[in-house]
């Protein structure tokens, strides 16, 4: 069975041109003019771009006491009828568990997956156990990335000692560390006197983490890469001081990357004031909405190629799971939905006001990202031999977004009445149809989990820290007596 997509123009990370696209046993099997196959899906008016791929999701994953509402089922499918066909959900060993035990959980719950998906492994502990086990997790099990909490002091957060060794492991490996960078001593310092004073609402939650925690941890988690000689990545970056420290790194020379959500982009921190508590506490997350100064930053930053790929960190919890926070704003889950919707938001406010070009449109939301995590360009990309990820949009197809129309498996959206412009029409995953003109087609359990090889030494960091400093004692006369 053979599927061509017809008289769309194509849209790459690096290229615009018109031309019909072949399909066959899930890969891209011809690229030209007045092609023809079994099935026809008709692009006319739209972009054949590379599926979105979101490096940044949880799907039922247990934290704060509960369980992240979408799974692989609902939250792959999610993603397919946003244009997003592929997920990196992050695999969270309990303090104490095995690594590889951890993964056989993940391995279990992502059979549900719409489409594919892979894992970034979370250093929740650190021990012998873990330091050996990395290996397996890279050569064996295909995961080359190692997510690190630098906050939920008491709970997910590493100290800088186990941060230095892990990353230095990371060195060893060839394996990306990503970093959560939030000062988690002083957000549980600042958490403990808001709620001493009173301030237990949502609004606490963003008092507690303001920008310099994030701006201060991001700069720390980027020196202690460079001491550990490995590249970094900063997820969720979502204000000027942490942006401002991954510039002036990359400036001198230090492979650092930046992730801005499209929350962060488009949501400010007015939701978190004169808003009743249900609609601030659904927004809350780490770290929280900022304000247009901060989003000036990110898009500028995006442009400018110091900040690279838009995320979602899709954690969904329903209005009853936030409402554990009641009377105390430490205890509500965070996270926000965005799957579905990362798309046609960046879409309608990255490229239809002219702050992104289609091209770079496709870069951060796809391209980017398959190259960083080390799996382009069998995602990623529109090429012969690519996987049939594929989004064809349309960008004069609009909606208004309401959580009633969803496929997230929560009873509200953060972005509920926003008028996008610029939708899927059709969304393949390796070449089957999932969503064909707003039609859900999609299939529980198609989605494949995509092993990513270890990065070559090229991929180092380039700091020379080693080498103008390498330790070697030295050659002294006139030592003074001790012990005095
Ligand atoms: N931030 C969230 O808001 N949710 C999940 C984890 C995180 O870091
Ligand atoms: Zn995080
Ligand atoms: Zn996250
Ligand atoms: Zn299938």
């Amino acid at each position: 069975m053979s599927t061509v997509i017809k008289n769309g123009t194509i849209v790459t990370a690096d290229l615009t041109y018109k031309s019909d696209v072949k399909i066959e046993d899930g890969k891209i099997v011809e690229i030209g003019p007045d092609l023809s196959g079994d099935e026809t899906l008709d692009a006319t008016g739209c972009y054949v771009m590379p599926g979105g791929i979101d490096p940044h999701v949880h799907l039922e994953m247990p934290f704060m006491g509960t369980y992240s509402s979408d799974d692989f089922d609902s939250g792959t499918r999610a993603a397919l009828a946003g244009g997003t066909t592929m997920v990196v959900d992050f695999c969270l060993p309990d303090p104490g568990q095995s690594l590889l035990e951890a993964i056989t959980r993940w391995d279990n719950k992502s059979q549900r997956a719409n489409c594919d998906y892979s894992f970034h492994m979370a250093i929740t502990w650190w021990g012998e156990q873990v330091f050996n086990e990395m290996e397996a997790v890279v050569r064996d099990k295909g995961i080359n990335t190692f997510k690190h909490f630098m906050a939920y002091k008491g709970a997910l957060m590493v100290n800088d000692d186990e941060m230095f060794a892990s990353f230095s492991r990371c060195a060893e490996l060839g394996a990306l560390p990503l970093v959560h960078a939030e000062n988690g001593d002083v957000v549980a310092t600042m958490q403990q006197k808001l709620l001493a004073e009173g301030n237990n609402g949502p609004e606490g939650h963003a008092y507690s983490r303001p920008a310099e925690v994030e701006g201060e941890a991001t700069n720390r988690a980027i020196m202690i890469a460079d001491m550990a000689g490995v590249p970094v990545y900063i997820v969720h970056t979502s204000c000027e001081q942490s942006h401002e420290a991954i510039r002036r790194a990359r400036q001198n020379g230090i492979r650092v990357y930046g992730e801005p959500l499209i929350q962060h982009l488009t949501l400010d921190e007015s939701e978190y004031f004169d808003k009743d508590w249900d609609h601030s506490a659904r927004r809350v997350m780490s770290p929280p909405f900022r304000n247009k100064k901060h989003q000036d930053s990110l898009w500028a930053g995006l442009q400018a190629g110091s900040l690279q790929v838009v995320a979602t960190d899709h954690c969904a919890f329903t209005t009853d799971q936030k409402r554990y926070g009641v009377g105390d704003f430490t205890k509500i889950p965070n996270g926000t939905g965005g799957l579905e919707d990362r798309l046609p938001m960046l879409w309608t406010y990255g490229v239809n006001t002219g702050r992104l070009t289609p091209n770079e449109f496709v870069a951060v939301t796809s391209t980017n990202i398959a190259k960083i995590l080390n799996m382009y360009p069998k995602k990623g990309a529109i090429m012969v031999g690519a996987d049939a990820d594929i989004v064809v949009l349309d960008p004069n197809k609009e909606k208004t977004i309401s959580a009633g129309a969803q496929q997230s498996a929560i009873d509200y959206n953060v972005f509920e009445g926003k008028h996008v412009k610029g939708l899927p029409r059709f969304t393949l995953t390796r070449g089957k149809v999932a969503i064909y003109d707003g039609e859900v087609r999609t299939e529980e359990g198609h989605g494949k989990f995509v092993k990513r090889e270890p990065f070559q030494a090229v991929n180092k960091a380039l700091s020379t820290w080693k080498e103008l400093v390498a330790p070697r004692p030295v050659e002294r006369t006139g030592i003074p007596p001790s012990g005095v």
